[in-house]
């Protein structure tokens, strides 16, 4: 990916806060999402206008992050960086390096320039998908489910998106929902469908044997079992379990991502855009995994149109070789905020056409589900 863009000048920064509520809630093994508060970021040149979507969540439950620690960080830290260097001038390139001084905090700074590339990509006329070397416009389309107050809801609900037509169906699990769902699923919807877990951290270096039970579902890979700074425990779980390990919350750079796979503490990544700071630094990753044999899937975090168009043209890249949570956006949202939102065709999904992230905001109902906005200027 070269930086062949002509750069932008920022006007103002406008950061937006909207409540959504789900269709449902969703759980994990980290807590229940009943809406989410969702921090978006509008960028703004002479000419043209970029958005951005924070992922952090209402509390900082996945990650540290949590979306009033993001808007804080950015007003009070990152957005000053970004106005003082070179009187706002700058490519999307540019800005992990400015944010650089400023540790962690990747969502905030994932979203931020989002925002930047998104506008200047409009500016130049390209697309997201064709500046990041995206080869797919069509994406088979995963869901992942939540947990659920019973295996009858469960089977009830993993029925309903198999009849609407996802290509993978994702569990999440957490102990004492772990083998006897996977097992009434396999039971119950045969050993052709595409299946996984995701455990969110939520085992320790002791459920080697345990986790080993899931071997005979043929599930395409186990997700995060350990918490993210236990490396060495996954690569300990990898030589006890079958299934291939795949890793979300450990992987928040490239560099995580080699020292990850030398070690041999994962055989797959789930990419993320915002747990690793941006888009740009989600095609290093799935650069330095396709040149060690690691195949990767695009992760989601219940993003609104603005993030699933972009997680789409992330999920275009060659080495993407495995079915990512790029769900529709009806699985969990009622109405979107973009008035073209992804929808399901045939178990795939589709990359929206245009420069930039190539979406429309819905204006009004912007408006209405908005619940603060300020904006800031160099
Ligand atoms: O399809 O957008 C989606 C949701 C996929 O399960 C999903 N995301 O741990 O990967 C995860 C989980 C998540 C959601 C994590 C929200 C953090 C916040």
């Amino acid at each position: 990916m070269i930086d062949n863009l002509e750069p932008i000048t920022i006007r103002a920064i406008e950061l937006r806060r909207i409540s959504l509520p789900l269709v449902t809630p969703f759980r994990t093994s980290f807590g229940t999402d009943n809406s989410r508060d969702i921090l978006l970021v509008r960028v703004e040149t002479d000419s043209h206008v970029g958005w951005g979507e924070c992922v952090s969540g209402n509390d900082p439950l996945y990650s540290s992050e949590y979306v009033e620690g993001s808007q804080h960080v950015m007003v009070h830290h990152l957005i000053p960086r970004l106005f003082a260097f070179n009187s706002a001038r700058m490519s999307a390139h540019d800005v992990a390096h400015i944010l650089e001084p400023v540790k962690d905090h990747r969502m905030a700074k994932a979203a931020l320039e989002a925002a930047v590339l998104d506008a200047q990509l409009r500016a130049n006329n390209v697309s997201l998908a064709s500046h990041l070397g995206s080869v797919n416009e069509l994406i088979p389309s995963g869901v992942s489910v939540g947990i659920a107050n019973s295996i009858d809801e469960l089977v009830t609900t993993v029925g309903g998106y198999l009849d609407e037509g996802y290509a993978r169906i994702k569990l999440k699990i957490e102990p004492g929902w772990d083998i006897e769902p996977v097992r009434v699923i396999r039971q119950t919807f045969g050993d052709h469908i595409p299946l996984q877990v995701d455990a969110n951290t939520a085992f320790t270096r002791h459920d080697g044997p345990l986790l080993a039970q899931l071997d005979p579902f043929n599930l395409l890979l186990i997700e995060q079992p350990l918490p993210e700074d236990d490396v060495t425990g996954h690569a300990l779980i990898a030589k006890q379990v079958g299934t291939p390990i795949c890793l979300d919350e450990s992987i928040v750079s490239s560099l995580a991502a080699v020292d990850a796979i030398e070690r041999g503490a994962c055989s797959i990544i789930n990419i993320k855009a915002g747990r690793v700071g941006g888009y740009l630094e989600a095609v290093r990753i799935h650069d330095v995994c396709r040149e060690r044999g690691i195949p990767v899937w695009c992760g989601g975090m219940l993003e609104t149109g603005i993030g699933r168009a972009m997680n789409l043209a992330l999920a275009g890249l060659p080495n993407f070789t495995i079915t990512g949570d790029v769900s529709a956006s009806e699985r969990f949202w009622k109405k979107d905020i973009v008035t073209d939102p992804i929808r399901l065709e045939n178990g795939q999904v589709r990359l929206p056409k245009g420069s930039g992230a190539a979406v429309h905001i819905d204006q009004s109902f912007l408006n209405d589900v908005s619940t603060s906005a300020i904006t800031l200027r160099p």
